[in-house]
């Protein structure tokens, strides 16, 4: 090999090497991406551990900071808005490098995001927004997009009752007042049913996102509404509570009463193969991954999206059994 063949071999293969530092990736010498050899601590306030969907994001976002070199301070509150505050200025005084959190609650988070920003401690929202106005109070918002969820739950309703006329009698499981995902995929679906008079919500409650409340909601609607014709749930967890409500009060769920659910859990689609929910809008909580590569991109000072929208379909009974197998949570 001549000795120009050589020098060009030696120098790419450099180029390749420092590359695979400063991109951060898993054979960067660091975990913050920069090549500096810091190893990045995060703050995580995750809402709690209410549904299939919260238990799988919380092992993804852990999994993927163990495979990202970096250290997670983990705080689950309990579906607590105090809770997360408490956790954040903790964070705060520990002096991490980066805070991420899903807010339980769309309000509130002003004060506590500006003393991290007072502490020069970049925050990154996953999973649920803020209504915060001021924007420099996160660095990226990387999450569903609720309002799209709730309109292909309307858009799946229509296309059922194409063509009919007679009254369809709604009742709606709500996830947690006052959260990003409540409020959007409410204002998503109603968007969309409201074009045809027939379809009436009849009753709206919340159901916390757990299986033991959306239960207790549908029994609660059973008892007071003469005529159900479709349930229209948050979530799976509460859709799968209202299962049991339904099938005790003597009714057969996907049949008798439709079921429209969100996330796209295991459970879920097991109960869509057995004829129990109709169609299930999936919402993914694999963000683990996205999420470190955000984190290490906002810590190196690098411009980043201010929203990042996830990837997720929607599911219907006839998908269900043989999507099952490869369903990932
Ligand atoms: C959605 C997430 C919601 C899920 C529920 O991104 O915030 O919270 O739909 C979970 O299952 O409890």
């Amino acid at each position: 090999m001549s000795k120009r063949a050589a020098a060009a071999l030696v120098a790419s293969a450099m180029v390749a090497v420092l590359s695979a530092c400063g991109s951060g990736g898993s054979g960067g010498s660091s975990a913050d991406g920069t090549g500096s050899g810091h190893k990045l601590t995060v703050g995580f306030s995750q809402v709690g551990a209410e549904s299939g969907w919260r238990t799988a994001n919380t092992k993804s976002v852990q999994d993927a900071a163990k495979k990202a070199g970096i250290t997670l301070k983990f705080s689950d509150a309990q579906q607590k808005q105090e809770n997360q505050i408490k956790a954040i200025r903790s964070f705060i005084q520990q002096k991490v490098d980066v805070i991420a959190f899903s807010p339980v609650v769309e309000s509130g988070w002003d004060t506590v995001l500006k003393e991290a920003k007072d502490a020069k401690i970049p925050v990154v929202l996953t999973d649920r927004a803020v209504d915060s106005k001021d924007e420099s109070l996160y660095a990226s918002f990387l999450g569903s997009d609720f309002v799209e969820e709730g309109k292909r739950a309307g858009d799946w309703l229509v296309k059922q009752y194409q063509g009919k006329t007679d009254a369809v009698n709604i009742v709606e499981l709500q996830g947690t007042t006052g959260s990003a995902p409540a409020n959007d995929r409410k204002a998503g679906f109603t968007d969309v049913i409201k074009a045809d008079s027939k379809f009436k919500i009849v009753a709206s409650q919340t159901g916390d996102f757990t299986r033991a409340k959306g239960k207790e909601v549908m029994q609660a609607f059973l008892k007071s509404q003469p005529k159900i014709d479709v349930l229209y749930a948050h979530n799976d967890d509460m859709a799968l509570g209202a299962i049991q409500a339904i099938e005790e009060a003597g009714k057969k769920p996907g049949t008798d009463i439709k079921i429209i659910s969100v996330d796209g859990v295991k459970d879920a689609f097991t109960a869509m193969s057995q004829g129990k929910i109709n169609v299930d809008v999936e919402c993914n909580p694999l963000l683990g991954d996205q999420l470190m590569d955000l984190i290490k991109k906002v810590k190196a000072g690098e411009q980043v999206p201010r929203r990042i929208k996830t990837e997720e379909g929607v599911f219907t009974q006839d998908q269900a059994a043989a999507a099952l197998p490869n369903r990932q949570y």
